[in-house]
């Protein structure tokens, strides 16, 4: 150690850190255990240095939300700060969706101090820091995390900070958690004891593709298949793969499905796009292909086909993070698939021969046409306009779909309406369409946030259930929003409560004490008016319960987005 060298403290290792491994944002929910981190972005700042930009957010849920949206924009994992036990607990809901959409990102909270009685800077100070450190803070994320970490030493701040990166950004990708205790980030490091470790050296572990023997087994089956089938829902996180699974499945005639979708796979215009459901194709396939999917159907309503050969190309074919997992494939290989999809179609092309083509040809006329019929259908579900207090939804999706652009992204969290949105919203651009990630409700309104934050010139529309409207923490993130200058747009379909709440009790006890009572718990508060909500910070809103009303009211809230500002379109819909 030079004597002489510039000595900093933890915390300003750990903002160079930061910066190093390539963190743009910190969306921040701050508390005591910061005060070292907040000391030094303000030094930073003032002497012009290099550090994340902070986003103050004032609910964990939208902080951890939003970063999701900027990684799903950039594929790059953000940092989320949070305050100690209490804001890790309000973003475990969060850190269940990111993990089970497999979306990077950086938790980061601190914990309480450890000294007492002043014997080093950061010392326990105020009443909270004695009862805000329970036996194993982790544990409250443990189920959703990839990877923990407790900072022993601003020494290797770096060195930590990079693993941490290298982890989350690791294939099949997610959340990672690291605390620090206020006491280290005081500490003080002279500038040659704490090390920088590159991303050539130390950096993430990347899907590949497979050998390519085993896709050559796959194209086997597929050239002799009389009806194979796809099923897909996040291959479309890559916005290569879009055109190329067009292509796979036009070539060899193959369906897709997309069954609770997160991303748009296929573009929903394509001639083999079979649509959301598996319905009976499901029991009539003789070949299938699991891309990139964790629930492909559910199997106690939608029996599948003893006889169909599976093959499951995924980047998480082991499905790790699932203690129960039991969907069929003969060949599970696990890779990256816009690569295993590139080998497939081209071990297909080496050996097709005209039959098989003319028959693949005959298969896509065949869905070509149920496509059309499908499309058709939708149109006259959209021509009902519903009636005064209770608006059709499918009407409401298809004003809401004329007013956007094909690479405008919508939101999808719109519950027992969410196949409404998909039926009157076909989206044909990769990237511009993100489903319900997890089960954890409320992810829409931060994830707009960051899809916004990180694509500014496009349109965002936020689609939610009146529950699930709650749950997003509206005012949040109409606070980031004003703050930010990120104007998005909130549909919230109000059915007058919980449907989804409802339909699962009828689905167990279709003729039990429920239904006699017409008692679901599943009614919310009557004439509630969200538009006020958005009054509140400044945004636009619109309360609409007449279907004529509705077109001008979507132009109102566009109008509004043009001009900066965030809109909110409270909607009453047919009552659940
Ligand atoms: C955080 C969280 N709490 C509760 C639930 C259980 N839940 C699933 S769907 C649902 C109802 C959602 O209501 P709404 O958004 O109005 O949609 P609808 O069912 O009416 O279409 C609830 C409460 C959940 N999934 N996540
Ligand atoms: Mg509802």
């Amino acid at each position: 150690m030079d004597s002489n060298e510039a000595r900093h403290s933890t915390a300003h290792y750990f903002l160079e850190g930061l910066s190093e491994i390539g963190i743009d944002y910190l969306f921040c929910n701050f508390g005591t255990d910061h005060a070292p981190l907040i000391e030094e972005l303000a030094a930073f700042k003032g002497a012009n240095r290099k550090a994340p930009r902070t986003v103050l957010v004032p609910h964990e849920n939208v902080a951890a939300h939003m970063a999701a949206g900027y990684a799903i924009a950039t594929g790059r994992g953000q940092g989320v700060m949070v305050h100690v036990d209490a804001g890790t607990a309000n973003a475990a809901m969060a850190m269940h969706n990111l993990f089970r959409s497999r979306i990077p990102v950086m938790l980061l909270a601190g914990k309480a101090p450890y000294t007492q009685r002043g014997e080093l800077v950061g010392t326990r100070d105020i009443y909270v820091h004695f009862i805000q450190e329970p036996f194993d803070q982790a544990s409250i994320v443990r189920p959703y995390t990839k990877w923990e970490y407790n900072l022993p030493s601003g020494v290797i701040a770096k060195e930590a900070l990079r693993r941490a990166h290298s982890v989350m950004q690791s294939d099949p990708k997610g959340p990672v958690y690291l605390t620090f205790p206020r006491e280290t980030l005081t500490e003080s490091w002279s500038e040659g004891q704490v090390r920088s470790y590159p991303e050539e050296r130390y950096g993430p572990v990347r899907a590949q593709g497979v050998d390519a023997a085993a896709l050559d087994a796959v194209a086997t089956k597929l050239l002799a298949a009389e009806r194979p089938i796809l099923f897909t829902a996040y291959s479309g996180r890559n916005h290569a793969t879009p055109k190329l699974l067009d292509e796979l499945a036009r070539f060899a005639g193959i369906r897709v499905i997309e069954f609770n979708t997160l991303y748009m796979n296929l573009a929903h215009d394509s001639p083999c796009h079979g649509g959301f459901m598996p319905g009976k194709h499901l029991t009539e396939a003789d070949v299938g292909l699991l891309v990139d999917v964790d629930v492909p159907w559910i199997p106690s309503v939608m029996p599948e086909n003893p006889a169909t050969w599976w093959a499951h190309l995924d980047l998480d074919a082991e499905k790790r993070g699932f203690p129960m997992y039991s969907f069929p494939a003969n060949l599970r290989l696990q890779g990256d698939s816009h690569r295993m999809l590139t080998d497939l179609l081209k071990a297909l092309k080496a050996r097709a021969d005209a039959g098989f083509k003319a028959k693949a040809a005959a298969r896509v006329e065949a869905m070509a046409k149920e496509a059309a019929a499908r499309r058709e259908q939708a149109t006259k579900q959209a021509a009902e306009r519903g009636k005064q207090g209770e608006i059709n939804p499918n009407f409401l999706c298809a004003a809401l779909n004329k007013a956007l652009r094909p690479t405008d992204i919508v939101v999808n969290e719109a519950i027992r309406n969410g196949g409404v949105v998909l039926a009157q919203m076909p989206r044909t651009e990769p990237g511009s369409l993100v489903g319900l990630a997890g089960g954890g409700l409320g992810f829409s309104g931060g994830m707009a946030l960051g899809l916004k934050l990180a694509m500014p010139e496009r349109t965002v529309v936020q689609i939610v259930g009146d529950g699930t409207f709650y749950f997003s923490n509206p005012q949040s993130a109409l606070s980031v929003s004003k703050q930010y200058g990120l104007p998005v747009f909130t549909v919230v379909v109000d059915n007058a409560g919980w449907a989804a709440v409802k339909e699962s009790t009828l689905r167990v006890y279709p003729d039990g004490s429920a239904k006699a009572q017409q008692e679901y718990g599943s009614h919310l508060a009557p004439d509630m008016n969200f538009a006020k909500v958005a009054e509140a910070a400044g945004a636009h809103g619109e309360l609409v319960s007449d279907p004529d009303a509705l077109e001008p009211a979507i132009a109102r809230c566009m109008a509004a987005l043009k001009e900066g500002r965030s809109a909110i379109l409270h909607a009453k819909v047919t009552k659940l």
